[in-house]
């Protein structure tokens, strides 16, 4: 059987874009595929983080993932598998500083003030490639903004294999998805709907109420257009596209077919119809999540389980890249 591995930073409470790019389908995944998801806390202390804040959000991460139909034997956070940071450490001797220096995301990250940023930001990349490969993991289902990652982890991948004369990690395959890949920012149709954006009007979260939901979608940015009959015409209104598209993805429909339902009026009726289809499908995980979350211990628990046994198929792997490089055993 093929294995999937994925992950996600808690560094805040997932969102719908986390949710139609990445989590909806780790959930489908997981009835064909070996699969392996987990809460990336390396990841989330490259940028600035409160240790109290990590652990709460860390809780809620899991909390989410359950609620939405992840496997709880299969989900576990990352500092609790010395794998990861094992082979992270070795890939940061793999990878080359030019790759890491095309990287888009350490550009977004870091904007115009870079050198103030934590090395481990810079190396993020690196052990994202780790995490994947400790698994010899083959596909690996992420949003549209980790394609180049994805691309930077077969490279090192391939130059461990050369370097060492080997045909020992398998090269992997991004599952994005075709619509909804990239759900963007609520109030800027050009950003990115992220967990660390500072307005919370910016994104639907995992967590929401009905009165939440409707707030955001009626104060969501839209344009004076009607909406076009075609996808064509929404070309350049980034806004009017992105709520069209999170209706699509919700509803499994194509952009066209929404379009064919909705063109020609303005976005009253649509931002209604939209609501009330993010209500069915969200305020049910919003709920589960509560009622998850006021047994922590369980939670805990589980996530240790889930570690043991992510443990157990990580070690042999990456006991066997250390040997291949030299390292004494
Ligand atoms: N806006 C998005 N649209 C589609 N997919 C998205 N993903 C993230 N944002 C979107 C996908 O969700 C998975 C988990 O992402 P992550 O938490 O590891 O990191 P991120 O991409 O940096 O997400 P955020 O929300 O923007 O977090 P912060 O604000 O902390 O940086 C990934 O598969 C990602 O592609």
């Amino acid at each position: 059987m093929q294995r999937v591995f994925s992950g996600i930073q808690p560094t805040g409470i997932p969102h719908l874009g986390n949710y139609l790019g990445a989590i909806r389908s780790w959930v489908t995944l997981q009835e064909t595929y070996d699969s392996f998801y987990c809460l990336v806390d390396l990841h989330s202390i490259t940028m600035p983080w409160e240790p109290e804040k990590l652990r709460q959000q860390t809780l809620v991460t899991a909390a989410c993932l359950l609620a939405c139909g992840l496997n709880p034997d299969r989900l576990y956070n990352q500092s609790a598998v010395s794998t990861h940071a094992r082979l992270g450490w070795i890939f940061n001797c793999v990878s080359r500083l030019g790759w890491l220096n095309r990287m888009t995301q350490f550009k977004d990250k870091a904007g115009k003030n870079r050198e103030n940023h934590s090395a481990g930001l810079y190396v993020y990349p690196n052990l994202m490639a780790a995490d994947i490969l400790a698994f010899h993991a083959t596909h690996v289902p992420v949003g549209d903004d980790q394609r180049q990652h994805i691309e930077l982890a077969n490279d090192i991948a391939q130059k461990f294999n050369h370097d060492m004369g080997v045909e020992f990690f398998p090269q992997i395959q991004g599952l994005i998805p075709p619509h909804a890949a990239r759900v963007m920012n609520l109030r800027d149709g050009q950003k990115k709907m992220s967990k660390s954006d500072p307005s919370e009007q910016s994104r639907i979260i995992l967590t929401d109420k009905e009165d939440d939901i409707t707030l955001k979608i009626k104060r969501a940015k839209t344009d004076s257009e009607p909406l076009p009959g075609e996808v064509e015409g929404l070309k350049d209104r980034h806004e009017a596209r992105n709520l069209i598209t999170i209706y699509a993805s919700l509803s499994d429909k194509t952009p066209e077919a929404v379009l064919q339902e909705f063109g020609g009026n303005g976005f009253g009726q649509f931002k209604k119809a939209l609501t009330d289809l993010l209500i069915e499908k969200i305020v049910p995980i919003a709920q589960e999540t509560e009622r998850l979350l006021s047994h922590e211990d369980h939670i805990i628990s589980l996530l240790r389980k889930g570690a043991e046994t992510a443990s157990t198929v990580s070690e042999p792997i990456v006991s066997e890249a250390e040997r291949l490089v030299g390292f004494l055993r």
